[in-house]
């Protein structure tokens, strides 16, 4: 079976931390073929848009600020069930809660700054990478 694609983004902690070697390590060490990938720096729009499902929770203003304080890396990634190994592989929201291995676990710092975004779906995997990249960034 041809491979299904998640996008995920390191997220500005685990940057600023140095663990963009790390992070991506682990990643294709888990089977992961990354398919695209960059470094860029979110506007407040971007980060706005990016997480406007979250636009009514309480954490909403703390989140967009945190994810544009700094750049993220963002990739899109290839394996069969990528979408649902991929949550598995970066563990619960809250890294206290996240199981022994993964990536939160490894790398985030608390339920806020959480090193690590991946998609939960196979529909929002696809509008989040044609967010993030052209469709000439996308191998
Ligand atoms: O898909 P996830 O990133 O695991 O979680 P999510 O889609 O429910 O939430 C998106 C991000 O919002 C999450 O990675 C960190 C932040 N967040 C979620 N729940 C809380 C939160 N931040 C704070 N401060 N408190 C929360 O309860």
């Amino acid at each position: 079976m041809a491979g299904t694609k998640t996008f995920t983004m390191l997220k500005p902690d685990a940057i600023s931390k140095g663990y963009i070697g790390d992070i991506l390590k682990q990643i294709t060490g888990s089977g992961f073929k990354i398919v695209a990938l960059k470094m860029t720096h979110m506007t407040t729009n971007d980060a706005k848009a990016f997480y406007e499902v979250h636009k009514e929770r309480p954490f909403y203003g703390e989140l967009v600020d945190y994810m544009t304080s700094g750049p993220v890396v963002s990739a899109i990634l290839e394996k069969e069930n990528a979408v649902d190994d991929f949550r598995t592989l970066i563990g619960a929201t809250n890294p206290d809660e996240a199981a022994e291995g993964t990536i939160r676990k490894n790398y985030a710092t608390s339920i806020s700054e959480n090193a690590i975004h991946g998609s939960d779906s196979d529909e929002n995997a696809t509008i989040e990478s044609n967010f993030h990249f052209a469709g000439r960034e996308q191998f």
